[in-house]
């Protein structure tokens, strides 16, 4: 049995065109009922939602509810969702799901940089916590450790630096390693990149404390 990542983003729920009045959202339904097919035919262990989960920071209800509706369904499967903010996304909104969330289901909504947190969740299937600004995801069935670096859209706004300083952050942000035993390393991010090269990498071992 292999570890299985679906990856998916953008699904800018709730989209509206303007001065039309077509309405997106039967077609977005539609769409996320075959991403859900998907879940059931290959049972993903791990879900990334790289942002843009929403087109507003104030989508309508129906469109908060198909979102929820679906990630909470598709965590029923046992899938770990992570899901960060894009730029179209209120990372605030998008956070006020955690507490509700937490501890109930394999969903992690990631709208800021957290640095600790014990005990998000746990099932026969993973142990989830933060450390150090990573999800650590232990995955039971496999014995192995998953690190995820979720960094949600950083922009100078969102993140109260600007100019050279912003980028010097991020930078920072984007090259720290996991100080933790890990088998991969995923990074997850919502970003507008100007001259990127494509790299083979690797989970970090050298840093193994077992
Ligand atoms: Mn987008």
């Amino acid at each position: 049995m292999s570890l299985k990542i679906l990856h998916s983003s953008d699904w800018h729920l709730g989209k509206t065109f303007k001065e039309t009045t077509f309405d997106l959202l039967p077609i977005q339904k539609l769409i996320l009922k075959e991403i859900h097919k998907i879940v059931e035919e290959q049972n993903p262990q791990i879900i990334l939602l790289a942002g843009d989960i929403f087109d507003t920071y104030n989508p309508s209800f129906e469109a908060e509810k198909l979102f929820y509706e679906t990630i909470t369904s598709m965590a029923e499967r046992n899938s770990l969702i992570v899901a960060i903010a894009g730029n179209h996304d209120s990372p605030e909104k998008l956070q006020i799901s955690q507490p509700l969330i937490t501890g109930k289901h394999s969903i992690l909504i990631i709208s800021n940089l957290i640095k600790k947190y014990n005990n998000i969740f746990e099932n026969s299937n993973f142990k989830i916590s933060i450390e150090d600004y990573f999800i650590k995801v232990q995955l039971k069935e496999f014995a192995k450790t998953l690190a995820i670096k979720a960094l949600p859209y950083p922009s100078e706004v969102r993140m109260a630096v600007s100019g050279e300083d912003f980028l010097t952050k991020l930078r920072e942000i984007a090259s720290k390693e996991p100080q933790f035993t890990c088998d991969y390393f995923i990074f997850v991010s919502h970003l507008f990149i100007n001259g990127a090269q494509k790299i083979g990498f690797r989970a970090n071992t050298s840093n193994r404390r077992s």
